[in-house]
C-alpha cells in the first residue's frame, strides 16, 4: 500500500477531542447514550478530523459517490450502459479476505480451536490500541447503523460500523439495512454489535507529516479480529470485501455462529433459494453451502432448464437458521445485497445476475471499456480492442496472449438483491422460510458423485464436515487450485472450535429429529479423463434440485452406496440433455480405494480435533469404511 510521505512545515493540524457532549450534539436524536459513547470512545483514539452519521439516504448516496468520483476513488460508468454505477479499483496488495491475518480472540485458545488462529484478547486489544492510535487522523470517521436481515425481524441482529472509508459506507448500503431506520432500532433499545474499521492510512501523522491520499487506501498490515465474548469486531488495515464490510463474513458468520450456539439456531454459509412445482403450486426452500467462489451465485440464481419449475432467490451467501414453532428450521437472509465474483458471470451462465447488476451497482476492480462500461473474463463481451485492466493500466488483446487478466479473478459487484428479477417476494419475511433441504458441495474433479442423499441426520453432519475443494482467488493468502478441507464451507468463517460447531448442528438435529432438513451432497465439477466437466450444470442443476425435491417428497427411490443414496438412472430426468448411460456411471463411479485413501485422509484431518471430535462423526466414519469394504467384496 502506498506510503509517500512529506513533511509540510506550519500545516499541521492538532488532534482533536470529542467529549462525549459535542458527540450527542451532532448525532441523530435516536442515538443512544452508550451508543455516544462508544462513537466519542472510538474516535478519541481514532483521531479523525470528523464524525458523519449515515443515513442510507438517496441523497448520502450521491454525495458521498461524487465526492469519491471527484476525489478519483471511483469512476462513474456510462449513465446510459449503468445509471448510478461506480467502478473502484484496489491495490495488488488488498483484492481479497486475509484469513492469515484474521483472528478468533476468545478468552480460552481452545474456544477457537485449530482451524481459527487465535489470539489472546487482551494482547490483541492492546495491539488494536496501538495500531487504532490516530489511525483516522486528516479522515472522517463515518457511524454506519446497520441490519442484518430485515429491519425489526426476530430473527435480525443490529450493528454499527464506524469506519473511515467512504467506499465501504457505500458497500455497506447496498449490502445491509443500513441507515437512520436501523439507529431507530438501536435506539429503542435494540441489541447492537460494534465493529470498528480503519483502512489504517491517516493522511497526518502525530508529528504533523501529512500524508497525501491515495485512491485506495490501505496498510500492509492488516488485522481483522474478532472478540466472541463481547461480540466485538475490529479490522484494520483493508478496504477488501468481507475484511471490511463487517456486516457480512466477521458478524453475519464468525460472530453470529457464535451467538447462534449460545442461543439455539445457525449461521451459515449458504445460499437460499425456493424452488416452486408449477403442476403442483408446492413450494421448497432450499439451502447450500459451498466454499468462496464456487457458484453460489449461481445457483441462488439458477434458470432451471426443465420444464415445470420456477426458482426464485432469496440469498446467496449467508443464511440464519431457527427452529420454528413447529419444529422445523427457518431461514432468512441477513444481508441486503449481493457481493458476487465478476469473472465467469454472464447472460449465458446467470442471466439473472446480469440484470441485477444494471445499475445502482458498484464493481470493484474489473476491467473498464471505452464506452464507460465493466468488461471481465467471461463476460458476454468478446474481448474489445482497448480496456483499462483492474490496476488502471491499457489492456489490449496482446496482454491477454500473454495470460493476463483484465479483471482480477477475485473482482466483484455489489448490488441490492431488490434487483434481481426473480427475487422471491418473500425474502424478507421476518420469520424467515421453511428449509426442505440442505446441500453441501464443492469443486471436486473427481471421486464425488454428482448427488447422494444422506443415510441419517449424523451422515449429514459427516457431509459436511468432511467438504474438501479446490481453492479459488476469494482470499489472497491459500494456494488456488489446492485441494483443502473446508467443513461445511466454513473454515474461514467459523467462530468457535470446529468441532464444537459440528457438534451443535448434531444438537439441533437431535432437538429436530425428523424434521430436520435432509441433507445431500453435490458435485457439479466432475472432470472426465479428457479433463472436461461431466456435467453441464448452471441451469441444468435444475435436474438435480428436481431429483432432491422428490426425495424429500417421498417419491422416488434411491440406491444404496458408499458415499450416501443415489440417484436411479431411469428417475432422473435427463431429457434433452448429451448426458448418456456410459457418462451417467462416470458421474456416480466410486472407486473403493480412493474413497478409502480419502477416508484415512479425512479421519488424519479429524485428528486436530482430539477429544471434541463429536462420537457421532467417529461413528459415521467407521459406517463409511463398512459401506467402502461391501463394495470392494
Ligand atoms: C464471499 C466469500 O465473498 O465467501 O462470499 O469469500
Ligand atoms: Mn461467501
Amino acid at each position: 500500500c502506498g506510503s509517500t510521505s512529506q513533511t509540510q512545515e506550519g500545516n499541521a493540524m492538532t488532534d482533536k477531542t470529542y467529549t462525549v457532549e459535542e458527540v450527542r450534539a451532532g448525532a441523530p436524536a435516536e442515538a443512544p447514550e452508550e451508543l455516544i459513547e462508544f462513537v466519542a470512545k472510538t474516535a478519541n483514539l481514532a483521531k479523525p478530523d470528523s464524525i458523519y452519521w449515515a443515513d442510507g439516504s438517496d441523497e448520502e448516496w450521491d454525495r458521498l459517490t461524487t465526492e469519491m468520483v471527484e476525489a478519483g476513488v471511483f469512476t462513474r460508468l456510462n449513465p446510459e450502459k449503468r445509471p448510478n454505477s461506480f467502478l473502484a479499483r484496489s491495490l495488488p496488495s488488498d483484492v481479497a479476505r486475509v484469513e492469515s491475518r484474521t483472528f478468533i480472540c476468545s478468552e480460552k485458545e481452545e474456544d477457537a480451536g485449530p482451524t481459527n488462529h487465535w489470539y489472546d484478547p487482551v494482547e490483541m486489544k492492546k495491539i488494536l490500541h496501538e495500531k487504532f492510535d490516530g489511525a483516522m487522523r486528516g479522515r472522517t470517521m463515518y457511524v454506519v447503523p446497520f441490519s442484518m436481515g430485515p429491519l425489526g425481524g426476530p430473527i435480525s441482529k443490529l450493528g454499527i460500523e464506524l469506519t473511515d472509508s467512504p467506499y465501504v459506507v457505500t458497500n455497506m448500503r447496498i449490502m445491509t439495512r443500513m441507515g437512520s431506520k436501523a439507529l431507530k432500532l438501536i435506539g429503542e433499545g435494540g441489541e447492537w454489535v460494534p465493529a470498528v474499521h480503519s483502512v489504517g492510512y491517516p493522511l497526518r501523522d502525530a508529528d504533523g507529516t501529512v500524508r497525501e491520499d491515495t485512491a485506495w487506501p490501505c496498510n500492509d498490515e492488516k488485522y481483522i479480529t474478532h472478540f466472541p465474548e463481547t461480540n466485538e469486531i475490529w479490522s484494520y488495515g483493508s478496504g477488501y470485501g468481507g475484511n471490511a464490510l463487517l456486516g457480512k463474513k466477521c458478524y453475519a458468520l464468525r460472530i453470529a455462529s457464535t451467538m447462534a450456539r449460545r442461543q439455539g439456531w445457525m449461521a451459515e454459509h449458504m445460499l437460499i433459494l425456493r424452488l416452486t412445482d408449477e403442476k403442483t403450486g408446492k413450494q421448497y426452500h432450499v439451502t447450500a453451502a459451498f466454499p468462496s467462489a464456487c457458484g453460489k451465485t449461481n445457483l441462488a440464481m439458477l434458470q432451471p432448464t426443465i420444464p415445470g419449475y420456477k426458482v426464485e432467490t432469496i440469498g446467496d451467501d449467508i443464511a440464519w437458521m431457527r427452529p420454528g414453532p413447529d419444529g422445523r428450521l427457518y431461514a432468512i437472509n441477513p444481508e441486503a445485497g449481493f457481493f458476487g465474483v465478476a469473472p465467469g458471470t454472464s447472460y449465458d451462465t446467470n442471466p439473472m445476475a446480469m440484470d441485477t447488476m444494471r445499475g445502482n451497482s458498484i464493481f470493484t476492480n474489473v476491467a473498464l471499456t471505452d464506452d464507460g462500461d465493466v468488461w471481465w473474463e467471461g463476460i458476454d463481451a468478446p474481448l474489445p480492442d482497448h480496456l483499462i485492466d483492474w490496476t488502471g493500466k491499457d489492456y489490449t488483446p496482446a496482454d491477454a496472449a500473454e495470460g493476463k487478466k483484465a479483471a482480477h479473478p477475485n473482482s466483484r459487484f455489489t448490488v441490492p438483491a431488490s434487483q434481481c428479477p426473480i427475487i422471491c417476494k418473500d425474502w424478507e419475511a421476518p420469520q424467515g422460510v421453511p428449509v426442505d433441504a440442505i446441500l453441501f458441495g464443492g469443486r471436486r474433479a473427481s471421486n464425488v458423485p454428482l448427488v447422494a442423499e444422506q443415510y441419517e441426520n449424523a451422515h449429514g453432519v459427516f457431509i459436511g464436515a468432511s467438504v474438501a475443494s479446490e481453492v479459488t482467488a476469494a482470499a489472497t493468502d491459500v494456494k488456488a487450485g489446492s485441494l483443502r478441507h473446508d467443513p461445511f464451507a466454513m473454515l474461514p468463517f467459523c467462530g468457535y472450535h470446529m468441532a464444537d460447531y459440528w457438534g451443535h448442528w448434531l444438537e439441533l438435529q437431535e432437538k429436530l429429529g425428523d424434521k430436520f432438513p435432509k441433507v445431500f451432497q453435490v458435485n457439479w465439477f466432475r472432470k472426465g479423463p479428457d479433463g472436461k466437466f461431466m456435467w453441464p450444470g448452471y441451469g441444468e442443476n435444475s435436474r438435480v434440485l428436481d431429483w432432491i425435491v422428490r426425495r424429500v417428497g417421498g417419491q422416488v427411490d434411491a440406491i444404496d452406496g458408499v458415499t450416501g443414496r443415489y440417484p436411479k438412472f431411469e428417475d432422473f430426468n435427463l431429457d434433452g440433455i448429451d448426458v448418456d448411460k456410459a457418462t451417467w456411471d462416470a458421474l456416480f463411479e466410486i472407486d473403493p480405494d480412493a474413497w478409502a485413501a480419502e477416508m484415512d485422509e479425512t479421519e488424519e484431518y479429524f485428528k486436530q480435533f482430539g477429544d471434541k471430535l463429536p462420537a457421532k462423526i467417529t461413528e459415521q466414519l467407521a459406517k463409511f469404511r463398512e459401506r467402502i469394504a461391501a463394495a470392494k467384496a
